[in-house]
């Protein structure tokens, strides 16, 4: 085929707009790179991920030069020894050295490779020594932080700091409604509440989950651990750098999978230490009023974080499953069935036991006086007796 004739086909085809679009388009939006070549690992700012990027780079060389070698000879082969120039077959039939020889050559090539990279595998699992506990929980489909130990962060129960990380809402809408995203800076890769840490700490992650296998992964990290249902996961980062670090649930968890980012941000141990107090005194917490009108804002949007997902945006409930909210028994029955309900959840409805009293009943007021539903409100001192 002439070169023209390709040519022809490439435009119809409309191949050289895809190539130059999907070039650009990957520049502007690929958030974990930070080198500008997008076509690079991203920058490790973690002793793990430069393991993880060594170990790389040296089996890859190891490769190159294995190639090199193998097709060399090959490649020499095929000229010198071509048949126009009347040369017969060797034969190597039960030839010993040759035996001997590719026995040990990939032996030696295993061992050098495998001594490496047990050696990383190793640095990997090692959590000892670690100077605070930060417990990640999976869940449909969000994180919760807790901060279990270490600097600025006392052991007591009382006053610890845990909180639920979401996806930025604005961007799950525009995903879920098709709306131009082109705009949108770290389209898909924002939370409401980011992770908050110290630098030049070592920090262990604990990770489970609630409901189905998740999976933490913060690239510039080099850390991806699966967080299972039942069984506890440790892996740990040592941040070198300040900055705002992106991730995503990497294990297919259900519908909103891709809904589930994760950012981390890296501060002074100083800042962090601020911060850390800043949170223990409840700061930052968003203080919900017992006025109807302040109980239905607040609980509007606790419905779209956590409940709309099953019952739908606008309670109108999905499938067989996931029964409608609009003109519902339950929720337009007597207070305390409902309550009990998203307090204790049943079968595939979760419990909901770990929100607050307010939020509980803000949202669960909500539900009561949305779509045309009108039931009694609910205040935080109803939610507190159900309990
Ligand atoms: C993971 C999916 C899921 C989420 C998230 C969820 N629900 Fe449910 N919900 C269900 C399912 C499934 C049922 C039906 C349970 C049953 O009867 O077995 C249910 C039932 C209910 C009922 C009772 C309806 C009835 O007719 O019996 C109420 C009220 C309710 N949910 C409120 C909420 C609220 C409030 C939230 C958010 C805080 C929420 N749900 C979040 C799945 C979910
Ligand atoms: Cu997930």
């Amino acid at each position: 085929m002439s070169f023209k004739s390709l040519k022809t086909i490439k435009d119809k085809l409309g191949l050289t707009a895809l190539l130059v679009f999907s070039g650009s388009a990957l520049a502007d939006v690929d958030p974990y790179v930070g080198n500008g070549a997008t076509y690079d690992f991203p920058d490790p700012v973690t002793p793990l991920a430069r393991t993880a990027l060594n170990q790389h780079h040296e089996s890859f060389w190891i490769c190159v030069a294995i190639a090199v070698v193998v097709f060399g000879v090959m490649i020499y082969s095929l000229f010198a020894h071509r048949k126009s120039r009347g040369v017969t077959p060797a034969t190597f039939h039960e030839s010993t050295t040759v035996e001997v020889l590719w026995t040990i050559v990939p032996f030696v090539i295993l061992a050098v490779m495998g001594a490496s990279a047990t050696k990383s595998l190793i640095e990997y699992e090692d959590t000892s020594g670690s100077e605070m506990t930060i417990k990640v929980t999976g869940k449909q489909w969000y994180w919760v932080y807790e901060y279990v130990d270490g600097k600025n962060t006392p052991l007591s129960k009382k006053g610890k700091v845990r909180f639920e990380s979401h996806i930025n809402a604005d961007h799950k809408k525009a995903s879920l409604n098709n709306l131009d995203v082109t705009k949108i800076k770290n389209y898909l890769v924002d939370v409401d509440k980011p992770l908050v840490i110290p630098i030049k700490t070592r920090i262990r992650f604990l990770l489970k989950s609630d409901d189905v296998i998740h999976s933490w992964w913060v690239p510039k990290f080099g850390v991806k651990k699966d967080s299972i249902p039942g069984y506890v996961n440790s892996t740990w980062a040592y941040v070198e750098k300040e900055g705002t670090y992106r991730g995503q649930c990497a294990e297919l968890c259900g519908t909103y999978h891709a809904y589930m980012p994760i950012v981390v941000k890296a501060v002074s141990q100083a800042e962090y230490g601020k911060w850390y107090t800043a949170q223990k005194s409840g700061a930052g917490k968003v203080k919900i009023g017992t006025s109807k009108a302040a109980l239905m804002k607040a609980g509007e949007k606790i419905y779209a974080t956590k409940c709309a997902a099953c019952h739908q945006a606008e309670g109108q409930g999905l499938g067989k499953t996931f029964p409608a909210l609009k003109g519902n028994a339950m929720v337009n029955g007597p207070a305390l069935e409902h309550i009990t309900m998203v307090l204790k959840g049943k079968g595939a409805m979760p419990k909901f036991d770990d929100m607050s009293d307010a939020e509980l009943a803000a949202v669960i007021t909500y539900e009561r006086n949305s779509w045309g539903n009108k039931a009694s409100v609910v205040k935080p001192a109803d939610v507190k007796k159900a309990r």
